[in-house]
């Protein structure tokens, strides 16, 4: 798989791209991933991308101009690509689980990260194709969301994940939570580890595990186990 980043922050990507799962990935081979500095398409002496909103008011708007170059270079027109161009922007659909999971099936994804008050419409008009949030809060840009949208998409790509038995387990539990984890010591300021998941009883275990699942995702996620009987997993 491919993807491709555009940003006026370029450098926001290093230490994330290079460190764990998305450095051992991309050194495997497993996923190409590139960072692009928007001010690359721009022509004037001053590399500007921005500049101020018709109509009046604050801040200002990305230019259309270095926009479409940029993605045009990257994914082609829009008419004629097998890319997907995704502008993360606090307008677009919601990016969930499910929408992880499609995402990492398609060989080519271009995310377009807006800065200032936003974008010119027309270039998303004419370049994007589709518009995705991470939550219904108010950030300055859209290079967080893209790293959400990396590191949710990457660990789905086969073999990118050293574990895939984690990803097996959410491709039926996306809609319910995971139960409270334990690791040593059994007795840690005079609080146990549940008796059960020291017993060997494996089934036991597993049996245990699932009624937490339920009865937190019950508790504090009522909404995911709704989704679930929606979405008939
Ligand atoms: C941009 C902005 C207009 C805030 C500029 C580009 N989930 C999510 N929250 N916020 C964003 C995404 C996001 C993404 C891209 C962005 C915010 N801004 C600032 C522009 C209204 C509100």
């Amino acid at each position: 798989m491919r993807i491709d980043v555009v940003t006026i922050f370029p450098e926001l990507f290093g230490p994330f791209l290079e460190t764990s799962l998305l450095g051992a990935a991309r050194e495997a081979g497993r996923i190409a991933l590139e960072v692009h500095d928007l001010r690359r398409w721009t022509h004037d002496r001053h590399r500007s991308v921005d500049d101020v909103p018709y109509g009046g008011g604050p801040g200002m708007v990305l230019r259309p101009e270095p926009l479409v170059e940029a993605i045009e270079a990257l994914a082609g027109p829009k008419a004629s690509r097998s890319a997907t161009v995704i502008l993360l922007s606090p307008q677009g659909a919601p990016f969930d689980q499910a929408g992880a999971r499609a995402l990492a099936a398609e060989g080519h994804v271009v995310l377009v990260c807006g800065r200032y008050e936003g974008v010119d419409q027309r270039a998303i008009d004419l370049a994007v194709d589709r518009e995705l949030t991470i939550g219904d809060y108010v950030l300055s840009g859209g290079e967080v969301p893209a790293m959400v949208v990396i590191e949710a998409v990457a660990r789905l790509v086969p073999g990118v994940l050293g574990n895939p038995a984690s990803v097996a387990t959410e491709s039926f539990g996306t809609a319910s939570l995971e139960g409270p984890q334990y690791t040593r010591p059994a007795v840690f300021r005079g609080l146990e580890v549940p008796a059960v998941l020291r017993s060997g009883n494996h089934a036991a275990i597993a049996r245990w595990r699932a009624e937490q699942a339920w009865e937190w995702t019950r508790r504090r996620r009522p909404d995911l186990l709704g989704r679930r009987r929606e979405e008939g997993s």
